[in-house]
């Protein structure tokens, strides 16, 4: 049996299947391919060589993403660090990159659901961990009306987007090299390609690297679950410490590790590109390669700074998008549904928060026509509500937590050795217990200098000279919850009434974990 047969064997398949299953009663999308997939990959199995495409081919798309990436982490986006993505460098190059992108949503899985809906979290059903209401139309659906083939690698689970919702082929993180080893990569992705050129279909198909999510890549233990080395380790004076995060010896040897994790990830997309290249189909598909979330540190992911939700946009777009292009406007992860029916010249969604980036991608001078973006929290995966609303522009960053009370403290499950150093650097630093005092805690209200505090190191929300850039995006917040109708529009109006914010509360998150509730905070 060859490599490639062992990997689609039967039992490989009987596995994926059941896992569907057991995610919830089946659905009518989906049901015709899952019940001829495996045949259907079986004869690819048999078939060696490549058939060209007509050029009156279907559009395929191939939606690449990276897992918790700091967007500067690029070499395409300013990043000094040596040969830190160099195929993603050249995919820039080849295409269009997006300087002013955002996530709507700064944590893994609500934020995939956005891709698949064009929706924001709150009228999608998806206001956290939990899958997109089953009568809420996704971009899914529309293809598979088209005849498409849809498939997904790694972040199963999280980038399925409704419960009943069957991909045509799909292998989680366990079958990926725990979502870590480019050269699986490769072959399902390669297998894939050939199984719908065998097919005669089109694809929608979504590679999700689970680089660089924790764990990082420690060169001390080496390649753990199936994963590979990356082709690059680095060393904790390579770098620059991002903006959000204090330059102190602990924090630079957690953010090496990072690194490392981050070239593996850029291994994982050139060896997509490689198969995506050797099937002959890269000349009729569109890419699209973003990371869900900003970087897991305190200060960035599940959160709703600038580090959070900026993200790496970069597309290409064969004889459409003009190589070496670059836009500036504001655009979010909500556009990506509308964008991609626009262009494959299919029925748009009934109901959409996003609007389609097309005619941006047809001429990079053109602006979005977004004057800010709207990015939100609701609920974590430990089940606690943590909601925040941000609105910002490229100036300036305006925050409301919602869920602020003298009472309570953030926390995430990504602070690990980034934290630890913080805490243990601020036994004799004030400025960083102060710093982690404020991640802590937060103000019921922020207000940023995006432009010379990228970091979010200083709330102006008490300044007299930012009086009326405050008053100015209040009101911007009031009139983009009213509009897309956001369930916290009447806590945010009453956002001094803790009787009032409460009961919005209790009413739009039913399931808070209450465990987490309430807590002092001990450390200080
Ligand atoms: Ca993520």
């Amino acid at each position: 049996m060859t490599q490639l047969e062992m990997l689609l064997s039967p039992r490989r398949s009987f596995e994926v299947a059941t896992s569907f299953r057991s995610a919830g009663r089946r659905g009518s999308m989906g049901r015709r391919y899952a019940m001829i997939r495996w045949p259907m990959m079986a004869l690819a199995i048999s078939c060696i060589g490549t058939i060209g495409l007509a050029d009156s081919a279907p559009l395929n798309v191939l939606l690449f993403t990276a897992d918790d990436l700091h967007r500067d982490s690029l070499g395409c986006y300013g990043s000094p660090v040596e040969a830190i993505t160099p195929n993603l460098d050249r995919f820039a190059r080849e295409g269009m990159r997006f300087d002013n992108a955002h996530v709507n949503t700064a944590i893994c899985e609500p934020s995939r659901k956005i891709l698949a809906s064009g929706l924001y979290g709150f009228n999608s059903g998806s206001m956290g961990f939990m899958p997109v209401r089953e009568n809420v139309p996704i971009i899914h659906d529309i293809l598979g009306e088209a005849d498409y083939l849809t498939g997904v690698i790694g972040k199963l689970r999280h980038s399925t987007p409704k419960v009943s919702y069957e991909w045509d082929y799909a292998f989680g993180r366990r079958d990926m090299g725990d979502g870590r080893n480019p050269t699986l990569y490769y072959e399902r992705s390669l297998a894939f390609f050939k199984m719908c050129r065998e097919a005669g279909k089109p694809f929608y198909f979504m590679v999700n690297s689970e680089d660089p999510h924790l764990p990082w890549y420690n060169p001390e233990i080496g390649p753990v679950r199936g994963a590979e080395a990356p082709t690059r380790l680095y060393s904790p004076d390579e770098f620059p410490v991002p903006d959000h995060l204090p330059d102190i010896p602990g924090v630079r040897k957690a953010l090496a590790n990072y690194y490392n994790s981050t070239k593996r990830m850029d291994d994982t997309f050139g060896r997509v590109m490689q198969a995506l290249d050797e099937s002959g189909m890269r000349e009729n598909t569109l890419i699209v390669y973003l990371s869900d979330n900003g970087i897991p540190t305190p200060f960035s992911k599940c959160n709703t700074f600038l580090a959070s939700t900026r993200t790496p946009f970069l597309v290409q777009w064969p004889g459409v998008v003009k190589p070496g292009s670059i836009n500036e406007s504001l655009i979010s992860s909500v556009d990506f549904a509308p964008t991609i029916l626009e262009a494959l010249a299919l029925p748009a969604l009934p109901q959409a928060d996003g609007r389609s980036l097309v005619s941006l991608l047809k001429n990079p001078a053109r602006d979005s026509g977004k004057p800010f973006i709207f990015t939100q929290v609701d609920s974590k995966v430990d089940g606690a509500a943590i909601p925040m609303r941000c609105i910002q522009n490229k100036k300036f960053g305006y925050i409301y937590n919602m869920w602020h009370r003298d009472d309570y403290y953030y926390r995430n499950n990504n602070e690990v050795d980034v934290m630890r150093a913080m805490e243990e650097a601020a036994e004799n630093d004030p400025a960083i217990r102060a710093r982690i005092i404020q991640y802590r805690y937060r103000s019921l209200e922020e207000l940023y200098d995006l432009e010379n505090d990228p970091g979010c190191l200083n709330n102006l929300v008490a300044s007299p000279d930012y009086r009326r850039v405050l008053n100015s995006l209040r009101e911007t917040m009031d009139a983009t919850m009213q509009a897309s109708g956001d369930p916290l529009l009447k806590a945010f109006r009453n956002r001094n009434d803790a009787s009032i914010v409460q009961e919005v509360f209790d009413q739009v998150y039913p399931n808070h974990n209450p465990n987490i509730k309430r807590r002092e905070w001990e450390r200080f």
